[in-house]
């Protein structure tokens, strides 16, 4: 396939309630979508950058800049765009890897629709429908944090996240716990906020049969990681620390992590999430999916890629009005606790055109 022309569009778009973790809130989101055309097809990506660079280096006016700069123009210059070359094609560039994945999602829907064939398909799901899963943000009282719960397991979801900070942690979790029963599948995500140092606290949670502690220590840390995983039962996940296929072996190869979230934004694309995928089944680690508050574009791509065979653990995978009051995209909606697969070639997803135009903040073409 040969590229015509992209386009750089950017959104502002409220959430329906403000989502807290421990590096900050969140009332909107500031997204960044790449749309190519070729001759015969054209394709969607979602970067899932934030637009201030605190969950990861990455943001989105740099993602931007470094489509527009130098991963463009490189895509526009090949006779014939392949999903499977773009990696290498842009493995000059280091990290950049939100950058990256939004271009490649691009070209594999573009690509896929030529070829017939669903982005589920392709990457080799085996699954029609995804259990869900909720992301719960911190709150500021116990109170609020047990009603937001009550709603959301009401609504069908089968698994919660809880995120904790150092303060809001081990009474909080107690509290889930005795207010939901030993049944409920919980774990929690801290993204980073601890320490080694504070092990002995952390081994506190091992009482409350969670699923999971995700990164509790900074990511470059993976060595006090397996320390740290050798003091609690609770099984250590890692996130923020897994940036490629090679990365996670060699976490899983000292001991740092026992499972993965697999998120493609945070690796480089679809592709390389695959590989974590194999390299993970390959060492028996489980993997699950993760989300970066997407719109119906990489909601979409992550349903095909959670239905691949590994993704034993449910994941944050939950229905558009999680996050959106009106998605940009036909909303992904829950039933009894699942969310089923697109089955249509690429994404399969149709843009709305109108509900994206009314979100635009600003529209950038860019020709071959
Ligand atoms: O650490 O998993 C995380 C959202 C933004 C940045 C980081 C994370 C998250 C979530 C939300 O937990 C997951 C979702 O999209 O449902
Ligand atoms: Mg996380």
């Amino acid at each position: 396939m040969k590229i015509r022309e992209g386009e750089l569009r950017r959104l502002r778009m409220p959430l329906v309630g403000p989502f807290r973790t421990s590096f900050g809130t969140q009332t909107e989101r500031d997204i960044l979508l790449v749309k190519l055309t070729g001759e015969d097809s054209e394709g969607w990506g979602e970067c899932v950058a934030m637009d201030v660079p605190l969950y990861s280096s990455e943001f989105v006016a740099g993602c931007e800049h470094v489509i527009r700069t130098w991963l463009l123009p490189l895509l526009m210059r090949q006779d014939d765009v392949q999903p499977e070359a773009v990696s290498e094609l842009f493995a000059p560039f280091a990290g950049n890897r939100m950058a990256k994945e939004a271009v490649e999602l691009a070209v594999l829907d573009a690509e896929l629709k030529r070829r017939g064939q669903s982005l589920a398909a392709y990457l080799g799901s085996v699954c029609d429908r995804i259990p869900c899963g909720v992301s719960v943000g911190i709150t500021d009282t116990t109170e609020q944090l047990l009603a937001q719960l009550e709603g959301y397991l009401a609504q069908g979801y089968q698994r919660i996240k809880l995120k904790i900070e150092p303060g809001l942690d081990v009474e909080r979790v107690r509290a889930v716990r005795e207010h939901f029963g030993p049944d409920l599948r919980l774990q929690v995500d801290a993204n980073a906020a601890y320490t080694l140092e504070d092990a002995d606290h952390l081994a506190r949670l091992d009482e409350f049969g969670l699923i999971l502690i995700e990164q509790p220590i900074h990511e470059e840390e993976v060595w006090a990681h397996a320390k740290l995983a050798r003091r609690l039962r609770t099984p250590v996940c890692l996130d923020e620390s897994i940036l490629s296929a090679r990365v996670a072996r060699e976490c899983i190869e000292i001991g740092a992590c026992s499972i993965v979230n697999i998120k493609a934004g945070r690796v480089g694309g679809y592709l390389e999430a695959k590989r974590i995928h194999d390299v993970c089944a390959e060492l028996g680690v489980p993997v699950w999916c993760g989300g970066m508050l997407e719109t119906g574009i990489g909601r979409a791509a992550n349903l095909a890629l959670a239905g691949l065979p590994n993704f034993t653990i449910i994941g944050d995978v939950s229905a558009s009005n999680r996050f959106w009051r009106e998605d940009i995209t036909e909303p992904f909606e829950m039933v009894d606790g699942h969310i089923a697969v697109p089955t249509e070639p690429g994404l399969g997803v149709t843009v709305r055109q109108e509900v994206l135009d009314r979100y635009t903040t600003s529209v950038e073409r860019i020709r071959a």
